[in-house]
């Protein structure tokens, strides 16, 4: 018998060091370990043997069985190194190649326009204040002393939603409900978006206007210069001169367009400034006497100014921009340069 077992251990042994995968080594196991292999068939009869030849035997039994199962762990272990190195060689990465890098998101350049316009007029202490963009004609238009013939209410210039519902086409409607609210002092910004059938190379049926107003005893056009002055500077630069050329709006009176010196040709006079040297930026003026009686604020206690500005208009300038669609088609290759 313990020839026998000799003999299935030199066997058992070489069919474990010539099993070339897992899979082969456990039919291995099975083979000379399992429960039906000649070996277990051994174990079972060792309660046949004399009292004399068990211990000798039932010794080298289990010896055997340890050594075979640690050459089949061995083997097992060099099995799995092996097929984690093909793995890792198959699978090669070329850490020498560059990353393909993550992409820094940037704020929209409308956007940080608008931030640093309103940021100036914080600064000043103004507050914001936001309305609706679908606004009823009367704060749009009667409230603002439009009066019903006037052009901008022709339906070529305004979006109709209904009878006396439109799309805003100026931030103003937001000032009047502010004032039907609250009372003198105001000082106050007001951010949006407006809507004007209107469309070619530097017009869009929707765009971003800011407007503003402070109202207050005493508020003079004094206050309405150094204030805009103020603001123009800190956009544009401390060196560059502004004007304040008459106009009219209904809604202010007297009223001014403020301009900027050509920020391409220093005033000199270009194509962008059209020869002038200048460049219009700014609506502004003293609120009418009309519209402060609207929203019930005396206008021989209270006096106030108020303005306005597009906010493509002042990027375009800044940043030499010749389409206004170039800030709505989300080309990176244009939005990345901001
Ligand atoms: C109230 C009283 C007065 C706001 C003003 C302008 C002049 C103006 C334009 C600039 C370029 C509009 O975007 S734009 O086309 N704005 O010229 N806006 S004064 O005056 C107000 C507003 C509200 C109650």
């Amino acid at each position: 018998m313990q020839e026998k077992i000799v003999q299935i251990e030199a066997q058992a042994l070489s069919a474990i060091n010539s099993a070339e995968n897992l899979q082969k080594l456990e039919e291995v196991r099975i083979q000379y370990l399992g429960k039906s292999s000649e070996f277990t068939n051994i174990l079972r009869s060792l309660g046949t043997l004399s009292p004399e030849q068990r211990p000798q035997v039932g010794a080298l039994v289990n010896q055997t069985k340890q050594r075979l199962e640690q050459a089949l762990n061995e083997r097992r272990n060099s099995l799995v190194k092996a097929a984690q190195q093909q793995k890792i060689s198959s699978e090669k990465i070329d850490i020498t190649l560059p990353g393909k890098g993550i992409k820094r998101g940037k704020i929209h350049p409308l956007t940080q326009v608008m931030n640093e316009a309103k940021n100036i007029f914080i600064c000043l202490g103004y507050e914001i204040a936001e309305g609706p963009d679908v606004e009823l004609e009367y704060y749009n238009f009667d409230g603002l002393n439009i009066p019903p013939h006037h052009p901008s209410r022709d339906m070529w210039a305004t979006f109709f939603i209904k009878d006396d519902v439109i799309l805003r086409t100026h931030t103003s409607p937001v000032q009047i409900r502010v004032m039907e609210k609250r009372k003198p002092p105001l000082a106050i910004i007001v951010p949006g978006r407006v809507y004007r059938r209107d469309s070619d190379a530097t017009h869009s049926p929707v765009f971003y206007q800011l407007e503003g107003f402070l109202v207050d005893k005493n508020i003079t056009f004094g206050d309405l210069k150094g204030t805009l002055t103020e603001f123009l500077r800190q956009i544009f630069g401390r060196k560059r001169n502004v004007r304040f050329r008459p106009s009219f709006f209904p809604f202010t009176e007297p009223s001014a367009e403020v301009d900027v010196e050509c920020v391409m040709c220093d005033g000199q006079g270009c194509r962008l400034c059209k020869g002038t040297g200048w460049l219009e930026i700014l609506g502004s003026g003293m609120i009418d006497p009309n519209v402060f009686k609207g929203v019930k604020i005396d206008p021989e206690k209270f006096t106030g100014f108020a303005f306005g500005m597009g906010i493509e208009r002042i990027a375009m300038l800044k940043y030499g921009i010749d389409n206004i669609r170039l800030f709505y088609e989300n080309d990176l290759r244009f939005l990345e340069q901001f």
